[in-house]
């Protein structure tokens, strides 16, 4: 292989040529009588849904790593191997994105039709996501099998997935609770939806990966990922705000969350703010499929000035974790977590 101390090439390069080995190597599965049609199914499902997205997770773990090593130069076996638990972050992201999609009822993901959307792919997307799933223990056991922290990787994963999942399920059932009362939905309901559905894949993940990498015992790092729950948190309201305010050029995705009825952080923040007039508006508009009234959903808030509420709570949030990393003992591991931030930080995509 090519260079993975990236001298020669950037780091991406590095961490898409890992991809590739993997990729080959699961089409190569023994646990499996290959066909070129079955081959080339999961060849094209793997580039549709793996690789396509920022990569900020699976190079994270890369990069903390790295930080945890606090500079010393990697080996390519340890470039190789964070590339390799980063890239499962990413089978678990895109697992998780294909059904996502279908159960949102999306348009478009990373510029592109929902995998689902794709013609003669329709329902297969849900075997799909399992199978994706799949490839995760797959991964993990052929690259991983021998190391002292093998059983706490297998672990982890379980945990997150499990915790995932339990936040997609209340992200979904919440709305049957919208549509009867939607003064139902508040701030300490949409802090537990997306605690669950993403800070715990998003941000905890990737650095427990890198920290169990380095030897260390998650236990001990329990501060570390309660900082990290709360840039999940952050990330999640900067992902609710772009669903509506955000350009789908630039977020590659077509917002839903009107329609869906979702307990969003801005229909929270509007329901707080709103007037008993305004209110009736959301009541009446809000989670209805016609553009006619999303169109009046969007005009409230923009009335209500949510955009301004918005970068309101993004400057304050990014004051409080600046200030609770900073409170860290390790400066390693401050600069693990400035890093993240700094990646996230006023994003537009
Ligand atoms: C998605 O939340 C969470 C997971 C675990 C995929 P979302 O539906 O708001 O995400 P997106 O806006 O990307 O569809
Ligand atoms: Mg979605
Ligand atoms: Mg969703
Ligand atoms: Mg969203």
């Amino acid at each position: 292989m090519a260079n993975l101390n990236g001298t020669t090439s950037d780091l991406r390069t590095t961490f898409l040529g890992v991809y590739s080995i993997l990729k080959s190597e699961l089409l190569n599965d023994p646990a499996f009588e290959w066909s070129d049609g079955s081959r080339q199914w999961v060849d094209r499902m793997l580039d549709y849904n793996v690789p396509g997205g920022k990569l900020n997770r699976g190079l994270s773990v890369i990069d903390s790593y790295k930080l945890l090593k606090e500079g010393k130069e990697l080996t390519q076996d340890e470039v190789f191997l964070a590339s390799a638990l980063g890239w499962c972050i990413e089978w678990l992201q895109a697992y998780f994105l294909v059904l996502d999609d279908i159960m949102d009822n999306s348009h478009t993901r990373r510029g592109q039709p929902c995998w689902f959307r794709v013609p003669k792919v329709g329902m297969i997307a849900v075997n799909d996501g399992v199978v994706l799933r799949n490839h995760i223990p797959r991964i993990l056991k052929k690259h991983f099998r021998e190391k002292p922290y093998y059983v706490d990787l297998l672990d982890l994963f379980n945990e997150v997935e499990f915790q995932t999942a339990s936040g997609q399920m209340i992200d979904l059932i919440t709305t049957l609770e919208g549509e009867k009362d939607l003064s139902k939905y508040s701030l300490s309901l949409h802090r537990r939806i997306v605690q669950y559905k993403t800070a715990y894949y998003s941000f905890y993940l990737p650095v427990a990966c890198a920290l169990l990498m380095a030897g260390e015992n998650l236990d001990k790092h329990i501060d570390v990922k309660n900082i990290l729950i709360d840039m999940g948190i952050y990330f999640q309201v900067q992902d609710d705000y772009l669903d509506c305010f955000g350009e789908p050029e630039k977020i590659g995705k077509i917002g839903t969350d009107i329609e869906d009825f979702k307990c969003s952080w801005l229909v929270v923040k509007a329901l707080e703010k709103c007037s008993e007039e305004q209110k009736k508006i959301l009541f009446e508009h809000y989670g209805r499929p016609d553009p006619a009234d999303v169109a009046k959903i969007k005009a409230l808030y923009s009335e209500l000035d949510l955009q301004g509420v918005f970068a309101e709570f993004e400057s304050k949030s990014y004051e409080k974790l600046t200030s609770s990393i900073e409170a860290h003992p390790s400066k390693a591991v401050q600069a693990v977590l400035k890093s993240f931030l700094g990646k996230i930080y006023k994003r537009q995509k």
